[in-house]
């Protein structure tokens, strides 16, 4: 049955997979924490998430639900017990969904930068990243 067996395939280091762990953790859910080398991506996450083979993959009762928002989204409607994750209103929905996005275009393309560039090119990443925060 949904909600009773769940797992989390997952990277320490992944803001995606941080947003499946808040929203886990907001609706007190129990789970099994699978963290994956996604340099040598395992057998179960590529059963698990054969189009995109990325983590976080939410496994719940052996059915795999993917992308971040989605498994967020998800885990609202399955843990309906508990608090509703987005405000009732449609106004801060939208603005919550604003937000979210702003960090899957923006704060996490220039975070990759940091890390897959070095110098002057690394140091300006670095300036955008803190301006993005303070956005
Ligand atoms: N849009 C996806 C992005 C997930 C994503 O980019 N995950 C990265 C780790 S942070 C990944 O699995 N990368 C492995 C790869 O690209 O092969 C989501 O929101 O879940």
């Amino acid at each position: 049955m949904a909600g009773d067996q769940v797992t989390l395939l997952d990277l320490w280091a992944s803001p995606f997979g941080m947003r499946v762990r808040i929203a886990l953790a907001e609706k007190g859910v129990k789970y099994e924490y699978s963290e994956q080398d996604l340099w040598n991506k395992g057998a179960l996450l590529l059963q698990m998430n054969p189009v995109h083979k990325k983590i976080p993959v939410l496994v719940d009762d052996g059915k795999p639900v993917c992308e971040s928002l989605i498994i967020v989204q998800y885990i609202d409607e399955v843990w309906k017990d508990k608090a509703p994750l987005l405000s009732s209103d449609p106004c801060e929905r939208a603005q919550s969904r604003f937000w979210a996005d702003f960090v899957d275009k923006k704060l996490y393309e220039i975070g990759k930068k940091i890390y897959t560039t070095e110098g002057d090119d690394q140091e300006a990443a670095k300036k955008d990243f803190i301006g993005s925060l303070q956005v």
